[in-house]
């Protein structure tokens, strides 16, 4: 028989953890080697010491998770709640290991143990859980508010495929399944006491209760079970670590027995296919909406699960509906978390019955919708009949929430049909639509943009009838990028050697790289950032001669436009000049240019037939450049496949020349700007996004800014934009355009590029890029010119550095917590 007493120790012994920091590093590897996989160092391979690395760091962050969530359980500080279809996290283990401050003794303990950090590293699987610039802003933005231990929660989809794998095959994208999973992700924890009910199709049935009241009944649904898997995301130095939330589709029922025992196994398991097809795999249309019904399904699934999980929470610590807002504040990025405005209301008033009013003005103060284009293709609309058998409780709430929106407006702007007709949540002009953003702007209490030229964009533009509707909704707040991974982690030669001259305030304020400035003028740093520049070049090199069979040198230009496929994005104008650097080396008139390579990485919508024809043309011109003798060295062309996170932290470190060419008011901002740039590239581009940022930033002198204007290019196109008065105008860009045409990179397939060189001439020239060429190639010979004055260039190169501490996600978020989500730090 136990005693008390003896009870009251066992008690306290089940609670004592042996914390990690107790543990030698090497003990914990080889024990986890043993432990995790059943190897020892005899038989265990490379992915068996990733897994041992990897649970050994882990180990250090659950002690922190527990702390924090128990803190968090405790206090019950209002908490923010970021809601998107994407995140994209990359790699875990070193930035678990940088944040954490135990970077340098895993990698330690595994030269200990004959092994190498950077190696060990390659064997996880980045999570590609998003398509570009959207879903990494987010990752970044769940780093950030960790370190500023803001109690930030993000909730997602956890797809089975993420991000397709791009190959080229004969110069052509091929696209292959992402499937992440198949050797586990040791970064996530399934949550089966987590899961709540979502519900389709069906329909509403009013009734009437006692009081005479009507309540709305959703009936003959079809239900699937969302379940929860939490990523942890650790702060850097802090003991914060918060929590990533991604729900994943589980059938209500395992399968139909009774099919089964009949014979009929794909009949049986047919539904359970079909329900957890939700969370299968990740759309992968960057800035163009879909306008599938799984999509649609996909954006309920994760909003339902993650509002019900959120109003779960308040109410544990909660009764009075009143601090909701004082709680919660709910972001959303961009529209493909919309319907979280109605299904706010569905929970508050059809299944806690609040009143609709009461219910509205809470819902108002607890979101914040972030927008992240201009580009029409992404504006997301449904159709009513979808929305309405898909959701129809909610579409209902749609009606109402519309009704009375525009009563206030009619009320407002008396009289102005058109007014009501442009601002409806349910567009009438194109068969009957609901518009996903006209529904976050009027459920939110703050709408932004992602640059200052995008937000005023926004507001003059796009939603200039919000604008006036709601004054002072609209604002803005410009992307920011994290230096964790974006500079500390990917860059460790730079980090080293500007720790060494100014000290370590910048790792925690990235503004603090300002004290670099006068460095610029110092031969010996330079020369110092030179070597680091040119050790990371060969790093990347050596990738990409792996990757390509294409040897580079290292000592030529960089010139890297990384990022998604996109007409607008003009990988075309880049490659204009690469074809013109081309004619002039082998007419001998580019004996002064500096040798360079073009390197260009990015996937293109697998249903973009004029993305893949640009991969397609990028990968035809390499052959005929690389292997011309009269060209040589002094002019390669790479396209690097399957471009990722993983990939871009080699890449934007080994970088010289940054291409962020889009034309003018097209790009919302751009983040792959920002991480060049600190990495020590000097950028090429036009006044568009976060561009015209850089460039105060930096300096004019500093950055080569070239093109049409915003206000121009919307002249020129009122004007009457004519591509031909280009082509007859310029020899070189004419003689380039033939070329293309005429079949030169395709001579076993004249006619190939024909529908580029009609897209450029005969349909008008969409995005510019001939009104934009000669301006284009003069900069990139003063490119070239400066860059043979290596000393110069550097002095450049290091005040871009010193200059876009600015462009911090921790400077962003700072704005988010103050001017959107009212949050605090945990720790002030
Ligand atoms: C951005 C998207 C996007 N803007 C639809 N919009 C998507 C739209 O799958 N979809 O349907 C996916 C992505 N992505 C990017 O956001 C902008 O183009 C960049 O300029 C910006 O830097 C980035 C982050 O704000």
């Amino acid at each position: 028989m136990t005693t008390p007493k003896a009870k009251a120790t066992s008690k306290k012994s089940a609670n004592t953890v042996i914390t990690s920091e107790q543990t030698p590093i090497v003990q914990a590897l080889q024990n986890h080697l043993v432990f995790s996989s059943g190897k020892t160092s005899d038989n265990a391979t490379r992915r068996d010491w990733y897994s041992a690395a990897a649970h050994t760091v882990r180990d250090h962050v659950m002690e922190r998770w527990v702390k924090t969530r128990d803190e968090n359980r405790a206090r019950d500080p209002k908490r923010v709640f970021y809601l998107s279809l994407e995140f994209l996290i990359g790699r875990m283990l070193s930035n678990a290991a940088l944040n954490l401050g135990i970077d340098g003794k895993v990698s330690e303990g595994l030269t200990d143990l004959g092994h190498n950090l950077e190696n060990v590293v390659e064997m996880e699987t980045d999570a590609a859980l998003g398509n570009g610039g959207l879903g990494r802003l987010a990752a970044c933005f769940l780093d950030s508010m960790a370190t500023m231990n803001i109690p930030g929660t993000g909730h997602g989809i956890r797809y089975e495929y993420g991000m397709f794998r791009q190959s080229i095959e004969k110069g052509q994208q091929v696209e292959n399944p992402d499937n992440w999973l198949r050797y586990g992700n040791i970064w996530e924890f399934q949550r089966p006491e987590h899961t709540h009910t979502i519900k389709f199709f069906g329909k509403v049935v009013e009734v009437h209760d006692k009081q005479g009241a009507t309540k709305y009944h959703w009936v003959d649904y079809e239900s699937v079970v969302a379940m929860a898997y939490d990523v942890p995301i650790p702060g850097y130095n802090t003991q914060t670590v918060n929590n990533l939330r991604l729900w994943s589709a589980k059938a209500t029922k395992e399968f139909d027995l009774r099919q089964f025992n009949d014979g009929n196994y794909e009949k049986a398991v047919e539904g359970r296919n079909d329900t957890e097809s939700i969370s299968k795999v990740l759309y992968p249309n960057d800035t163009s909406a879909s306008g599938r019904e799984l999509r649609l399904k996909q954006q309920y699934f994760f909003v339902s699960a993650a509002i019900q999980d959120i109003i779960h929470l308040f109410l544990l610590k909660n009764s009075d509906w009143d601090k909701l807002p004082d709680k919660v504040a709910i972001q959303l990025n961009d529209t493909h978390p919309a319907i979280a405005v109605a299904e706010l209301m569905h929970q508050l008033v059809d299944i806690h019955h609040l009143e609709w009013d009461y219910a509205w003005k809470l819902g108002v103060k607890i979101f914040g919708y972030t927008n992240h284009t201009l580009m029409p293709e992404a504006l997301e609309t449904w159709s009513v009949e979808l929305f309405g058998s898909l959701l129809p409780r909610h579409l209902d709430i749609i009606y109402k929430i519309n009704y009375e929106f525009l009563q206030m407006v009619n009320h407002k702007f008396p009289g102005d049909t058109d007014l009501l007709t442009r601002v409806s949540i349910i567009d009438e002009t194109h068969g009957r639509r609901v518009r996903m953003a006209h529904l976050a702007i009027v459920g939110s209490h703050t709408v932004n943009g992602v640059a200052a030229l995008h937000s005023e964009l926004l507001k003059t533009i796009l939603f200039d009838d919000f604008n006036r509707i709601y004054p002072g909704k609209f604002i803005n707040i410009t992307n920011g990028i994290t230096p964790r991974r974006w500079l500390n982690q990917c860059n460790p030669g730079l980090v080293k050697l500007m720790t060494s001259k100014i000290g370590s305030d910048f790792h925690s304020d990235l503004s603090k790289l300002s004290a670099l400035t006068p460095l610029a003028e110092n031969a010996v740093f330079r020369k110092a950032f030179r070597d680091i520049k040119h050790a990371n070049k060969v790093r990347l090199a050596e990738r990409i001669e792996k990757l390509t069979s294409v040897r580079l040198n290292p000592d030529s230009l960089f010139d890297v436009q990384i990022k998604r496929i996109h007409e607008y994005k003009r990988q075309l104008l880049n490659l204009l000049h690469v074809i013109t650097l081309y004619n002039r080396i082998r007419s001998g008139q580019a004996n002064d240019a500096a040798p360079r390579t073009v390197i260009f990485g990015g996937k293109a919508a697998p249903g973009y037939w004029m993305a893949k024809q640009i991969i397609r043309l990028i990968n035809d011109v390499a052959v005929i450049v690389n292997e011309d003798p009269a060209v040589g060295d002094r002019l390669k062309v790479v396209f690097y496949p399957n471009y990722e996170v993983s990939a871009a932290e080699l890449l934007f470190p080994g970088s010289d020349l940054s291409e962020q060419i889009s034309t003018a008011g097209t790009e919302a901002s751009g983040t792959g700007n920002m991480k060049m740039a600190l990495n020590g590239a000097l950028t090429i581009g036009t006044l568009d996004g976060a561009n015209v940022e850089i460039k105060e930033e930096v300096g004019d002198e500093n950055i080569f800014i070239f093109g049409l204007t915003t206000p121009e290019v919307a002249q020129k196109k009122a004007a009457g934009y004519n591509p031909w008065d280009y082509y007859f105008g310029n020899p070189e860009l004419r003689q380039v355009l033939d070329m293309i045409a005429g079949g030169y990179f395709s001579v076993d397939e004249p006619g190939r590029y024909q529908a580029i060189f009609d897209t450029l001439l005969h349909k008008g020239d969409h995005y510019l890029l001939l009104a934009d060429y000669a301006s284009y190639i003069a900069a990139q010979d003063a490119v070239s010119k400066l860059y043979q004055d290596q000393e110069e260039w550097s002095r450049r190169a290091i005040l871009n550095v010193a200059r876009v501490g600015k462009f911090s996600s921790d400077r962003t978020i700072g704005e988010y917590a103050k001017n959107i989500w009212k949050v605090k730090s945990t720790k002030e």
